[in-house]
């Protein structure tokens, strides 16, 4: 009945916030400070990303494109297998412009699947759930707004389906090297023996190349930072001065690793909530985000040790960019 339904989601909406406080508090309150990059995604940030993938200097998207849109029957032949009808779960769907390949592939040769995209913006959910069937009839949607793993067993409460995972976009460097590990395992004990999984990684290459993509000359990357303090006045009614705080991308060669962070121009406070206030240093700096480059054996060891086998690469022409399909 609909009054639940309102019930339930407004339920769902306050623990969010609170999440969110709770994290951001946590995170500006250690040593060093940080915030988690999963909370740059409200819709101004959707938005920015939208854009910033559209920059000339910002590679990974148009680099997973070309895999998507040149080999769509390679990619889609190894997802068919033996034609049974499986559940593909998207794990941070974004615009689904690259499956949107695949998928529209898949129903064209009318292979028995439900599309299950999973994403933390409720935005992109609703978008997903609107445009996809008008764009591609037939196809079976379900969209799924939160956490991944949570939805994850959402989708297998409702399906016991063969389960295919798509991981793009190289979202798989947004978490620490060990974390990254940590979360495959996680993944791999959410799916069964046979099922797949076919991830996107950005490749480590020239260091230049690398930077720039974090640094592109217009500043969508610098108002990407700072829109999540911006989110925080918002959404926590806090007082950041975001005029006081200066984006600084970096990349490590040696170990793939591409950062950012914001650095505080002044000695300030800021106030979250009127309840909370963090005291910053001039120079002090918040690490916002990693986005960690790989190379190709590194891709495949993560398989093995997380308890899958790879089977399957898929490479742009500059090979700057791997998707690759594992078994689990
Ligand atoms: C979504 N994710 C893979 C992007 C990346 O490249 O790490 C997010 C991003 N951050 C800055 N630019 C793009």
């Amino acid at each position: 009945d609909s009054t639940l339904t309102q019930t339930e989601l407004n339920k769902s909406s306050k623990t969010k916030t609170d999440l969110f406080y709770d994290d951001v508090i946590a995170g500006l309150k250690s040593t060093p400070k940080r915030l988690n990059s999963k909370y740059f995604y409200d819709a101004n940030g959707d938005k920015l990303f939208q854009e910033l993938m559209n920059s000339p200097e910002y590679y990974p998207t148009n680099c997973e494109l070309e895999i998507f849109s040149e080999k769509t029957a390679e990619i889609a032949d190894s997802i068919i297998g033996d034609g049974d009808a499986f559940d593909l779960i998207e794990l941070g769907a974004g615009d689904a412009m690259k499956s949107t390949y695949l998928l529209k592939y898949l129903v064209s040769k009318k292979a028995d699947f439900t599309y299950l995209p999973i994403d933390i913006s409720e935005n992109v959910i609703s978008y997903l759930n609107i445009t996809l069937p008008v764009t591609l009839p037939g196809l079976k949607i379900t969209g799924l707004n939160g956490e991944y793993f949570d939805m994850m067993e959402k989708a297998a409460s409702i399906s016991s389906r063969r389960k295919v995972v798509l991981f793009l976009g190289s979202n798989i460097g947004n978490m620490a090297v060990n974390d990254a590990i940590e979360f495959c395992r996680e993944l791999r004990k959410h799916l069964s023996s046979g099922d797949m999984v076919l991830i996107g990684m950005d490749l480590k290459k020239d260091p230049k190349v690398v930077l720039a993509a974090y640094n592109d000359k217009e500043g969508i990357t610098r108002r990407f930072n700072l829109n999540l303090l911006e989110r925080i006045n918002r959404e926590l009614n806090a007082n950041f001065d975001i005029d006081k705080f200066e984006h600084y991308p970096t990349y490590d060669p040696e170990t793939g690793a591409c950062k950012s962070y914001l650095i505080s121009t002044v000695d300030q406070q800021v106030t979250i909530n009127g309840k909370e206030t963090i005291s910053f240093l001039k120079d002090e700096y918040i690490y916002m985000e990693i986005s960690q480059k790989f190379t190709i054996m590194q891709a495949d060891q993560i398989a093995i040790n997380t308890g899958f086998a790879p089977v399957g690469q898929f490479f742009d022409t500059r090979k700057w960019f791997i998707d690759a399909i594992w078994v689990a």
